[in-house]
């Protein structure tokens, strides 16, 4: 499944963010994640997620303290790894949002920072991460924050790892909303996920809390996982059963055999525990 296109306007569901924790059910087309939460898609191996591309997901953040990220996961769910931060916010209690590139030094994690200068909380943006062959660019609202081009990762499809979509707060004091979520590869020729006419290169269009693409407009082809079903029953499970799990007896996803074997709810609460430690250690959120 490398490489797919995905738009996820929680108009009904998480989309391809299936991998849902402690979030409750999206209205009217977003989604709100406070105190410890997360959603991502799933993390199963190398393949997982997408690679080379623009990643765009409006969101508001609220509160000035760490907690809450819009996070490009590893694919193969290892960290320290090729884990990029679409946005965040400082340490130092002041708002300030930036970007940042970790990857695996030697086993340790490793990371650099892009700030986004005159950013401001509270209001809905447009974050967006280019990830081309050698370069990350961050861009908010259209506007250029900075590129990164030192140990860029390479994609699965050319021979390193993608990564998967996923938001995540961990402080009761602040929260992030999502109301779109979107990527499409690089140079694709593939038909956009949603009627949006705004080509990929065009200036970003103006925050919208109320897109009318719909959440099932992504065209899985091939052998890709359909993560909307997969989506569609672990809503289904949440409403009949309160628990954010895919039912036992639905087909999970395959893990890689190069991946070790992870559960998704399970995983999500080493996460905050990890995320946790890591923020009492170091004073950062990320994990
Ligand atoms: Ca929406």
């Amino acid at each position: 499944m490398a490489n797919n296109p995905v738009s996820v306007s929680f108009d009904s569901g998480f989309g391809a963010l299936g991998n849902v924790w402690n979030i409750a059910a999206p209205k009217n087309g977003e989604v709100k994640l406070s105190g410890s939460s997360s959603m991502m898609e799933w993390a199963t191996g190398k393949s997982a997620g997408h690679g080379y591309g623009t990643y765009t997901v409006t969101a508001k953040i609220e509160g000035n303290e760490p907690g809450p990220a819009i996070v490009l996961w590893p694919g193969d769910n290892k960290w320290p790894g090729q884990e990029i931060d679409m946005v965040e916010n400082a340490h130092d209690g002041s708002g300030q949002q930036y970007g940042t590139v970790h990857w695996n030094n030697g086993g340790k994690d490793a990371f650099k920072t892009e700030m986004f200068e005159g950013v401001k909380g509270g209001v809905f943006h447009q974050y967006q991460l280019v990830w081309e062959p050698g370069k990350m660019t961050f861009k908010v609202d259209g506007k250029d924050m900075g590129s990164i081009t030192s140990h860029v990762p390479v994609d699965y499809a050319h021979g390193g790892m993608n990564n998967t979509i996923g938001v995540l707060n961990n402080n009761p004091d602040t929260s992030i909303t999502v109301s779109h979520i979107d990527f499409k590869p690089l140079g694709s020729s593939t038909p956009a996920p949603t009627p949006d006419p705004t080509p990929e290169a065009a200036p970003a269009p103006a925050p919208s809390t109320g897109s009318g693409s719909s959440s099932g407009g992504g065209s899985s082809s091939g052998g890709a996982v359909d993560w909307h079903s997969i989506a569609a029953q672990v809503t289904a499970n949440y409403q009949a059963t309160g628990k954010w799990e895919l039912p036992s007896t639905s087909a999970a996803p395959a893990p890689a055999p190069s991946a070790p074997s992870h559960d998704g709810p399970v995983d999500w609460h080493a996460l905050a525990a990890q995320a946790t430690a890591n923020f009492e250690a170091t004073g950062h959120w990320f994990i």
